[in-house]
């Protein structure tokens, strides 16, 4: 693991354009910031999802059309407080399903199965750590069909070929006529998103800094957080959100772990993450170019978000 990030580390900041994954905000610092940032009123994301899958749990399970007992697998469940609300509409009416959550982090799957089991007494639950696709094909020997979740946008973070190959590798690991309900962030006004993102409270620019102080920790490095800033932006045509730190003075940094002295110019950038935003028109021709049926797109009542869902045919 450390040394993946030592890798990408060493790629990313020697590269003529610097950049760092977003995926390596999610450290315990970087998920708790994150916590922070989907109770921030403007991160309007979290609560058109919640809504979602409050209101029209019944409406899912029905799209569904499994006849037999079916497994659900969440790929990344996190704290899985929004999957709660399907969870206990099934529950409470008896239906016959596994929960299998599924996360990278031991510490967040702990936290799901204790507050689950407090909640839910009678889930089936199959936690797993590890990762998706191995888990994922174990899965497709199973007797039952699966519904996949792949929930919070989390999609957003790829760019479109990448989002492509991702879909395609579920795709092979599910059986004819498995779903999957995927969320996507929808485009919008561009204020609205704007808002979300480069945020009044700063928490957003914390939740970035943090990728510097996790360097610094992890790899040994002397990155000094207040010489550097953050910057995002939203581009309403092709639909990027994309998040930059900023260098705010020439500055050198060490990082001992991969034997390297980085250069920065004064208000050079590192690209640490896109949020991609969708029309309807691009969900339906990802789904058609990942082997994917489109059956509904769920909306909350404002229509800023969709869970969309799909069936491997
Ligand atoms: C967890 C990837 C869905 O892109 O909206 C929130 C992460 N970044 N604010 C997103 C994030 C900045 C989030 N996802």
């Amino acid at each position: 693991m450390t040394n993946n990030f030592a890798q990408d580390v060493l790629k990313g900041l020697t590269a003529k354009s610097k950049h760092l994954s977003s995926k390596y905000f999610y450290d315990d610092n970087g998920s708790r910031i994150f916590q922070e940032i989907m109770n921030m009123p403007e991160y309007y994301l979290t609560d058109a999802e919640f809504e979602i899958l409050s209101m029209q749990s019944k409406q899912i399970i029905d799209a569904l059309q499994f006849s037999t007992p079916f497994n659900i697998v969440e790929l990344g469940a996190g704290d899985g407080f929004k999957t709660f609300k399907l969870l206990e509409y099934l529950v409470n009416n008896d239906v016959d399903f596994n929960y299998m959550p599924i996360d990278i982090s031991q510490e967040a799957i702990d936290i799901l199965v204790e507050r689950l089991g407090e909640r839910l007494p009678n889930l089936n639950i199959r936690p797993k750590v590890g990762d998706y696709f191995e888990i994922l094909k174990v899965n497709k020997q199973s007797d039952f069909p699966s519904l996949l979740l792949f929930l919070g946008g989390n999609i957003g973070n790829y760019q479109s070929g990448k989002a492509r190959d991702l879909l395609n590798l579920f795709n092979d690991n599910m059986k004819i006529g498995d779903k999957l309900l995927i969320g996507f962030d929808i485009k919008k006004n561009p204020i609205i998103i704007h808002n979300a993102y480069y945020d009044e409270h700063g928490i957003t620019k914390r939740f970035n800094l943090n990728l510097l102080l996790r360097i610094n920790r992890e790899l040994g490095a002397d990155f000094k957080i207040d010489d550097f800033d953050f910057y995002c932006h939203y581009n309403p045509i092709t639909g990027d959100v994309k998040s930059y730190i900023v260098s705010l003075r020439k500055q050198s940094v060490e990082i001992k772990a991969i034997n390297k002295t980085i250069e920065f110019d004064y208000n050079e950038l590192i690209w640490t993450e896109l949020s991609k935003k969708y029309s309807l028109d691009e969900i339906r021709n990802l789904a058609k170019a990942s082997n994917f049926q489109l059956i509904t797109n769920l909306l909350d009542c404002k229509h800023y978000f969709t869970d969309s869902l799909w069936e491997k045919i």
